[in-house]
This record gives structure tokens, C-alpha cells and sequence, in this order.
């Protein structure tokens, strides 16, 4: 084999904090969603890989759920399965939310990767959203951070609109390692089906709920029956911690549920192209967050 045609992968890692942008850059680079988006923080939960292929290269994007300070044990979970993305980077990316530019809990994250003993990998500066700002702006930040921490390259990019975006997957194909590919060609992420149409129902809820309730409920996957018209009929249990939660998310009239529920399955047909019964079962926990088996359900470590 020539090295012209040799197999090149390299694992990626997006790393920065909470609502920077980190998955809609996955979505956006994958062409299609594989993590959910909200406008609220702590979305992500768990370490999602997106797979992009480019002739000889596979790209494995691991988007994690952003550094923030752990008050509870979900938490904890969370940010450790974020560092865990981290451990296992051939490349990092370190993102930055313009509009918020260079915050305190940026620069916390930064020093820590500093301080770790594995950063010899390459760390790229994202800075995203610059369809908000004024070049001027840019500009002034981008001296800043790097004047604080060298990084490899910085890319400015909107990962909603992909401006930029094609520039940093040239770089990203240029820079990974030769290695054989770790996954089939076609695989786009690694999240099973059933756990990734759990996440439609949880962004769906997240974005009709208010305050403290989203991060108090999880969604997880039950029955996934194939049915012979070529239909699935898909089963979701909603955990959460108490009868007042459960009564907000039916909803009066059970309106905020079925809304929920429109929602989901309207978004699951298009993305599975069949035909999608779903069944959304609320399930009151109170202890639910101390449970290791919801936890081993989300893909986390249950930390004590
Ligand atoms: N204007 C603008 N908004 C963005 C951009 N990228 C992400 N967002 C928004 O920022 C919010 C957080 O995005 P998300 O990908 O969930 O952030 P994460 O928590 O880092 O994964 C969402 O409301 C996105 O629509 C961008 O390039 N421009
Ligand atoms: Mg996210």
C-alpha cells in the first residue's frame, strides 16, 4: 500500500464549557444530527462520537458534555466522562462562545488541560459563533487568548452557519495520525438507534420546560419493536424525581406531553424514514440521580 492511500483516524475531541456550541458543531460537520442542541446548558450528558469519513480519513468527533463545576453526582458523572474525551484525544479542540469571549471558566478548563500530564496532543482554539460579533472584536480576542496559551492553530467558525468549518476538517485531515480506521465506512455515530431517539424525546422536553425540572428528568429507551408494515413502535420511559415534576411535563390536559411527543415523532420519522408509534411513560424516582443503573443507561460512570 501506498502512503498516499494508507488509512489515517484520529480521535477529536471538543472540550470548552457548557453552550459554546460543541454539538451543533458535530451535527454540523456530520451533515446530520447525532447529538441534541438546546439553548440550555448541560444538554449533552454523555461522551457522543460523530464519524466523518474523507477519502482516506476517518475523523471520530467526540463531543462531551462541557466543563462546569459538579454540584451533584449527575454532574460529576458529566464532566468526568468529559475529561475521559479528553484522555483519549489524538487532537483537542477548545471552543470558545465569542459573545461570551474569554470567561473565567474558560480559562479554568484551559489550565487544567495545561496541568494534566497527556497534553502533548495538539489544541486547536475554536472560536465559534462569529456570526454574532464584529470582526474588530475577533480579532482583540484572539490576540488575548493566545497571549494567555499557545495553541497549534485558531480557527474562527460559526458552527451553525459552517462558515469556517471546511477549513478546520482540511486541517483535522492533514493532521491525524496514520492509523486503521476503528469504525465500518458508513457508520456515522456510535450512539445505538434506541439511545439516540431517547435524546429526541429529552431535547424536546428540555425545550418546553423551564428551570430546574430538565436537568431532573432522564429518558430512556424500553421497547423497540419493528413492526411488519416496516413501522417501529418505540417505548420511552421519563424518569423523574417528584409527583410535582411528573405533573409538569403532562402538562394541563396532558398538553405539554403530547406536545412532546408530536414532536419526537415527528423528528424520529424524518431522521429513520419509517412510520413511528411512540409510547412516553412518566416514571416518578425520587432517588433516581443515586441510582447506578440510570446512570450505566446514559453511558456514565457512576462516580460515589
Ligand atoms: N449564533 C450562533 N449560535 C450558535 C452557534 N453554534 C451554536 N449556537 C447555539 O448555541 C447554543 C448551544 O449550542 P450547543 O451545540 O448545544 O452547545 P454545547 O453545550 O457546547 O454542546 C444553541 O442554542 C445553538 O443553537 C453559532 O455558530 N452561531
Ligand atoms: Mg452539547
Amino acid at each position: 500500500m501506498t502512503q498516499q492511500n494508507k488509512q489515517k483516524c484520529g480521535i477529536i475531541s471538543l472540550m470548552g464549557e457548557p453552550n459554546v456550541g460543541k454539538s451543533t458543531l458535530v451535527n454540523q460537520i456530520i451533515g446530520t444530527k447525532i447529538s441534541i442542541v438546546t439553548h440550555k446548558a448541560q444538554t449533552t450528558r454523555t461522551r457522543v462520537r460523530g464519524i466523518k469519513v474523507n477519502k482516506n480519513t476517518q475523523l471520530i468527533l467526540v463531543d462531551t458534555p462541557g466543563i462546569f463545576v459538579p454540584k451533584r453526582r449527575l454532574d460529576r458523572a458529566m464532566v468526568s466522562a468529559a475529561w475521559s474525551g479528553f484522555k483519549e484525544a489524538d487532537i483537542i479542540l477548545f471552543m470558545l462562545d465569542v459573545t461570551r469571549g474569554f470567561s473565567d471558566g474558560a480559562r479554568k478548563i484551559l489550565q487544567f488541560m495545561i496541568d494534566k500530564p497527556k497534553c502533548d496532543s495538539p489544541v486547536l482554539l475554536l472560536l465559534n459563533k462569529i456570526d454574532r460579533v464584529k470582526r474588530q472584536d475577533l480579532l482583540s480576542l484572539t490576540e488575548k487568548v493566545n497571549t494567555e496559551f499557545s495553541f497549534n492553530k485558531t480557527f474562527m467558525i460559526s458552527a451553525e452557519k459552517g462558515s469556517g468549518v471546511s477549513d478546520l476538517l482540511k486541517w483535522l485531515t492533514v493532521n491525524v495520525p496514520f492509523s486503521p480506521w476503528l469504525y465500518p465506512a458508513d457508520q456515522l455515530a456510535d450512539l445505538p438507534l434506541k439511545g439516540f431517539a431517547a435524546e429526541v424525546t429529552r431535547e424536546k422536553l428540555l425545550k418546553r420546560l423551564h428551570q430546574e425540572i430538565p436537568y431532573q428528568l432522564t429518558v430512556e429507551p424500553d421497547v423497540w419493536v419493528e413492526m411488519s408494515d416496516k413501522s417501529i413502535k418505540i417505548h420511552q420511559l421519563i424518569y423523574v424525581s417528584n409527583k410535582r415534576h411528573k405533573a409538569m411535563i403532562l402538562g394541563r390536559n396532558g398538553e405539554t406531553i403530547k406536545a412532546v411527543s408530536i414532536a419526537a415523532r415527528k423528528e424520529l420519522k424524518e431522521t429513520l424514514n419509517k412510520e413511528i408509534h411512540l409510547f412516553l411513560q412518566i416514571k416518578v424516582r425520587n432517588n433516581w440521580q443515586n441510582e447506578p443503573l440510570r446512570f450505566s443507561n446514559m453511558g456514565l460512570s457512576f462516580i460515589d
